[in-house]
């Protein structure tokens, strides 16, 4: 392991990095990843929780599904993994994390370039898309059992996560596809790849030749594209990344 770990330190040591990140990233924090045996969608049908039809059919199951699962996210703190990455903002010019996760631990941690390409389970929107309700909304609202009903039109609010046949914020996805395109590197950690257009940044990096390093228990869609595979979990091999590339750099000077 150390070295793959110098190795990965080397090809991290960059002027700009991206950092990536999916559910895996949350699991040392207590949070469940999805596709794991013992994951989210193991019990819960995606389309009926992660469909705009499913919200539809059912918007108070939907509701209070996702206000159970902010409950778990308020609870839950950032693991020493989402604080090794938030340290290498002091380490590396220029690291921009583009995450999955709707939970919000890269902020919590200190990081302060985040894209949310899923959305965040702490923010709520109008289900008809009006557009006249806040985007940060006081979590004691959103803690709250029943679907609350739009400001400004009185149409069902909803969270503001990205479901399944949804399209990602445009804005968000311009920003996340402008950062791969400037990158020097890309560290991938706790994603299956299986989910898209997310997953397809990553062979978008790939395929413009950026160093690709994946932090996973497992072996993913993405490893066949990883420069370096560092098999263990978030909390425990990005710290020790994290310390393998300050070595690396008080080596250099
Ligand atoms: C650890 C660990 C530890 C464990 N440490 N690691 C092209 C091809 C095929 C399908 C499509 C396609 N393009 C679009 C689609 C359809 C669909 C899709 O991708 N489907 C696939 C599943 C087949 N995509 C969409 O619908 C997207 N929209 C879209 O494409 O719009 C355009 C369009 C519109 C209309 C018509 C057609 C196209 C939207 C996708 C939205 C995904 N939303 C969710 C829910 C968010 C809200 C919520 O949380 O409730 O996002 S689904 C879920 O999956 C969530 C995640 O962000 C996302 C990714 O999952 P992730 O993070 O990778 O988790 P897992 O569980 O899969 O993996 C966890 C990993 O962690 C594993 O590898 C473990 O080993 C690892 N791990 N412990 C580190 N301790």
């Amino acid at each position: 392991m150390k070295a793959l770990l110098q190795q990965a330190a080397r090809l991290l040591d960059v002027q700009r990095l991206v950092v990536f990140t999916g559910a895996g990233m949350s699991k040392d924090s207590g949070l469940d990843t999805f596709r794991d045996a013992d994951g989210v969608w193991a019990n819960n049908a995606p389309q009926d929780y992660a469909s705009p039809e499913g919200f539809r059919r059912n918007p108070r199951k939907v509701w209070r599904w996702y206000a159970q699962r902010r409950r778990q996210m308020l609870e839950a703190e950032p693991n020493a993994g989402h604080k090794a990455i938030a340290r290498l903002d002091a380490l590396l010019p220029h690291v921009t994390v583009i995450t999955q996760n709707i939970d919000e631990l890269h902020q919590r941690a200190g990081s302060s370039r985040v894209l949310e390409l899923h959305g965040s389970v702490h923010r709520y929107k109008c289900s008809k898309n009006c557009r006249g309700t806040p985007t940060l909304t006081p979590v004691p609202e959103l803690t709250q059992e029943e679907p609350l009903p739009c400001p400004n039109c009185g149409a069902l609010t909803r969270p503001d996560v990205v479901w399944f046949g949804e399209m990602l914020p445009a804005d968000v996805w311009e920003g996340a596809v402008l950062e791969i395109a400037a990158c020097d590197a890309v560290l991938v950690v706790g994603t299956s790849g299986l989910v898209e257009p997310a997953a397809s940044l990553l062979w978008r990096a790939k395929s413009r030749r950026k160093a690709l390093v994946e932090v996973n228990p497992e072996p993913t869609l993405i490893s066949s594209i990883a420069d370096v595979l560092l098999q263990g979990k978030a909390g425990e091999t990005v710290p020790a990344l994290l310390a393998a590339l300050k070595e690396y750099r008080t080596g250099l000077h």
